[in-house]
C-alpha cells in the first residue's frame, strides 16, 4: 500500500469584505421600512413584525465578525438584498469554475505539480449551479487536465468526503494524482432579510491536491478517514429541479437555506465530539497526540464545545483549533481545508485532524500526519 498525501492546499476568497455593522444596519433599515410598509397588518395581528438584529448577538451566538461576499453592494442594498451576477451560458466561463481554477492553481503550486501530472478532478460543493455539464468537467477543460471529473454534493462535508473519494481512488490503482476543489458560493442561497441566518455565511473556494507518494515539502499523510451521515431535517434546502413542476408552487421564500440552529448545535457536537474519539482509540493515537484540529466553521461556541468534549478540558491553546470564521463567516464546505489552508503549523511527525460537520448530517474526520 502506497502512501496517500494531502500535498497541496489553495483557496479563493470572494473580493469584499462586509463587516457586521454594514450587515446589520443593512438589516435593521431593511426591517424598519418592512415594519412601515405592514403596520396595517402588523396592528391586526395579521402579520409579525420584524425585529432587529445586532452585532452583538451575532458575535456573541456565532464569533463571527466579517465575511467575504461576492456581490456587496446588491446583498447590502435594502431593495435587493441578493448578490446580481450576470446570467450562466455556454460562452463563457461559469462563476463555479472560476472560483475554482483560482484556488487550483494556488494547490498545484504547493503541491509543486502541475496540471497535466493530474488524473482527476473531484468538485464537491454544498450548492451546484448547474445539473451538467459538471463544473469539473469545465475546470479540467480550462486547465488541460485529462483523466475522469465529477461534481459531488453532502452539504457542508463536501470537501472531506471528496477527499475521502480521492483517497479511495488513489488506493484502489484508479489514479495516482486526484485535485479535488470545493468551491461554496453560498450569498445566492441565503436570505438576507432573515435575521437568524443573515450574518453567518461568506463565499469562498478551497482546492486540494491528494496524491500517492508526494515529494511536497509540504506533504501531510493522510492516516486515517473516518466518516458518517445521519438524516435530519434541521438543515434543509429545498431549491431543486423539481420546484418547476411542483403545485401548488413554494414560495420563493422557502426555497432557501434553512436552519434549526439551536437542534444543529445539540445534537451535532457530541456525534462529532465522539466520532473523533472513537477513531483515535481505534488507532491507538492519544488525543494529547494532535497538535491541531481544523474544524468546520459554522459556529465559534460549537467548535469549543466539541474541543472541550474531546480534549477533556476547556483550557487549550486557541491555535490548536483555528478558528477562521470570525474573518470568512460560514464558508459551508470549504471550512475546515480553508482553516488548515491558512493556520497549518505541523512540523514533520506532528499530527493534526482536518473534521468537517453539517447537513444531511454529514461528518468526516481526517488524521494527517505531516511528513
Ligand atoms: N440578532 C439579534 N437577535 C437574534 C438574531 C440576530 N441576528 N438572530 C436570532 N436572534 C434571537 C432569536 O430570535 C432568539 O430570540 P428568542 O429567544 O426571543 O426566541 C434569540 O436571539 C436566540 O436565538 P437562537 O436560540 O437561535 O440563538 P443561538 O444562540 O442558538 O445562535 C446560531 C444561533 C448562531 C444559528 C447557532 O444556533 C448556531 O450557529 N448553531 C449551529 C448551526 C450550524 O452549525 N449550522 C450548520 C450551518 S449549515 C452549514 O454549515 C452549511 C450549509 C450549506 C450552506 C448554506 C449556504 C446559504
Amino acid at each position: 500500500m502506497h502512501d496517500i498525501y494531502i500535498s497541496g492546499t489553495g483557496h479563493w476568497k470572494a473580493q469584499h469584505l462586509v463587516t457586521n455593522e454594514e450587515i446589520v444596519s443593512s438589516f435593521n433599515e431593511y426591517v424598519r421600512l418592512y415594519n412601515i410598509e405592514h403596520e396595517e397588518e402588523i396592528l391586526k395581528g395579521s402579520k409579525e413584525a420584524l425585529g432587529p438584529s445586532s452585532v452583538e448577538f451575532i458575535e456573541k451566538a456565532s464569533g463571527i465578525k466579517t465575511r467575504y461576499l461576492i456581490d456587496k453592494k446588491n446583498c447590502l442594498d435594502i431593495n435587493v438584498m441578493k448578490p446580481i451576477l450576470s446570467p450562466e451560458n455556454p460562452g463563457k466561463i461559469s462563476i463555479l469554475a472560476e472560483m475554482s481554477i483560482h484556488a487550483a492553481k494556488e494547490a498545484l503550486d504547493q503541491a509543486g505539480i502541475q496540471a497535466k501530472d493530474v488524473d482527476a478532478v473531484i468538485l464537491g460543493t454544498s450548492h451546484i449551479s448547474r445539473n451538467y455539464p459538471a463544473i469539473a468537467c469545465e475546470v479540467m477543460d480550462e486547465l488541460g487536465i485529462e483523466g475522469y471529473g465529477y461534481d459531488m454534493l453532502i452539504g457542508c462535508s463536501s470537501t472531506t468526503f471528496a477527499i475521502s473519494n480521492a483517497y479511495s481512488d488513489i488506493a484502489s490503482g484508479l489514479a495516482d494524482t486526484i485535485l479535488v476543489i470545493n468551491p461554496e458560493l453560498t450569498s445566492p442561497h441565503n436570505d438576507f432579510t432573515l435575521r437568524d441566518s443573515h450574518f453567518i455565511f461568506g463565499d469562498a473556494c478551497v482546492a486540494t491536491v491528494v496524491q500517492k507518494d508526494s515529494t511536497s515539502k509540504n506533504r501531510a499523510r493522510i492516516l486515517d478517514r473516518k466518516l458518517v451521515t445521519q438524516f435530519s431535517n434541521n438543515i434543509r434546502s429545498d431549491f431543486g429541479y423539481l420546484n418547476r413542476v411542483e403545485e401548488p408552487p413554494k414560495d420563493k421564500k422557502d426555497l432557501f437555506f434553512k436552519q434549526n440552529g439551536k437542534g444543529v448545535f445539540k445534537e451535532v457536537c457530541p456525534m462529532v465530539a465522539s466520532l473523533v474519539t472513537d477513531q483515535l482509540s481505534r488507532l491507538d493515537i492519544p488525543v494529547s497526540d494532535i497538535s491541531q484540529f481544523w474544524l468546520h466553521q459554522a459556529n465559534a461556541n460549537m467548535c469549543r464545545v466539541i474541543m472541550t468534549r474531546i480534549l477533556g478540558t476547556s483550557d487549550y491553546d486557541p491555535d490548536m483549533a483555528p478558528m477562521i470564521l470570525s474573518e470568512f463567516g460560514n464558508v459551508a464546505s470549504a471550512g475546515s481545508v480553508l482553516s488548515y489552508h491558512l493556520n497549518n503549523n505541523l512540523q514533520k511527525g506532528d499530527k493534526g485532524i482536518i473534521c468537517s460537520f453539517g447537513a444531511g448530517y454529514s461528518i468526516c474526520s481526517l488524521v494527517i500526519e505531516r511528513a
